[in-house]
């Protein structure tokens, strides 16, 4: 007997013809009305395929529920510590995405510097034959402050160290395997940085971690990167030092209200703005979801997820 697997939002549609050849998979997007379908269902799931969200709600509705797997590494939206209350497994995709978040993330730290993305407007407006586009800024050898040394923070130090940059980072605790520097105070690694790149987990531990104080410590020469979490970032508090060129720029990737992006920062030409694209190269995305199937497979023939999220 196939084990039952809800699936809570979209997923890729190869990963779905895969989760519905191994299971017995519904997608509750298919139900015209959701909360009557998992009052009379619910109980018949073993398992949730997700794409990032699962509350207390929900698993109360699916009370037979023991694993959750998840397509991304950030489960700030996953309730862990009601899931653990009820014994059920949390998988998500750690690694196989580091690469591709760490390119991105050095190529909005060369846009932003240099203007990649500004320019190609001003030539796409016409303007230049009025003449040369204005000096940016020098990328290599510039000072980077990690805030979250992890798994993608070191993929990001790799690439940056090529770029002959210093490094230092900021973490809750010092990481064990690194001579990198470490600095205690956030506002202080702001201050000595000229690029501040955040890559911490969203969630309430992170809430605002980057605010008005951080944005002044980083200064009119520094540029804020957001691969993380649009949580991370007090937004509002971003578009003013952007607004009064209290910092010199920032690229995000990440938004706190996604996918609406506050009109403020359209409007900014020392703002670049992606749509949540860390992970979204064909490679990477193929990947992430084979863990997402590999984890359900993995538990319901071990009693373990390969990657179980923390
Ligand atoms: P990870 O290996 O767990 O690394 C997270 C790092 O953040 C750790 O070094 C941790 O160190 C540090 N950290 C955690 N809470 C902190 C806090 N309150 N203050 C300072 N540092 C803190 O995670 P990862 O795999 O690198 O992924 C990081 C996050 O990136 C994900 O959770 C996700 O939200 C985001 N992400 C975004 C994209 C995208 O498409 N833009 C793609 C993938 C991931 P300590 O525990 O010592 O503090
Ligand atoms: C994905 C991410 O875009 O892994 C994460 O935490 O933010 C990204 O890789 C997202 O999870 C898929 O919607």
């Amino acid at each position: 007997m196939k084990p039952k697997v809800l699936q809570y939002g979209r997923l890729m549609p190869s990963l779905e013809k895969q989760l519905a050849e191994a299971f017995q998979h519904q997608r509750l997007v298919d139900q015209a009305d959701a909360k009557a379908f998992l009052a009379a269902q619910g109980a018949d799931f073993a398992g949730i395929a997700t794409a990032g969200f699962a509350d207390a709600a929900l698993m109360a509705a699916c009370p037979n529920v023991k694993v959750i797997s998840s397509f991304g590494v950030g489960v700030d939206k996953i309730d862990l510590p009601a899931a653990a209350a009820r014994g059920i497994q949390v998988g998500n995709t750690p690694d196989v995405l580091n690469d591709c978040v760490a390119d991105l993330t050095l190529g909005l730290m060369i846009d932003v510097a240099r203007g990649i993305g500004a320019s190609e407007r001003y030539l796409r407006r016409g303007e230049w034959p009025k003449g040369p586009y204005p000096l940016q800024r020098k990328v290599s050898g510039k000072r980077v402050g990690i805030v979250g040394l992890g798994r993608i923070g070191k993929a990001i130090a790799k690439r940056a160290e090529a770029f002959d940059m210093t490094l230092k980072y900021h973490n809750r605790r010092p990481v064990a395997d690194t001579t990198m520097g470490y600095e205690k105070s956030l506002t202080e690694l702001a201050r000595w940085a000229d690029f501040l790149v955040v890559i911490v987990p969203g969630g309430a531990a992170t809430k605002h971690l980057i605010n008005a104080e951080v944005l002044d410590a980083l200064g009119p020469e520094g540029y804020l990167i957001n691969v993380a979490r649009g949580t991370v970032v007090d937004e509002p508090a971003l578009v003013h030092a952007l607004v009064e060129r209290r910092i010199a720029g920032a690229a995000l990737d990440v938004f706190e209200n996604e996918p609406q992006v506050p009109a403020e920062l359209m409007a900014l030409d020392n703002a670049v703005l992606v749509p949540h694209i860390g992970s979204a190269t064909i490679e990477t995305r193929a990947a992430m979801a084979q863990r997402v199937f590999d984890n359900l497979q993995s538990f319901f023939s071990t009693g373990s997820v390969i990657s179980q999220a923390s």
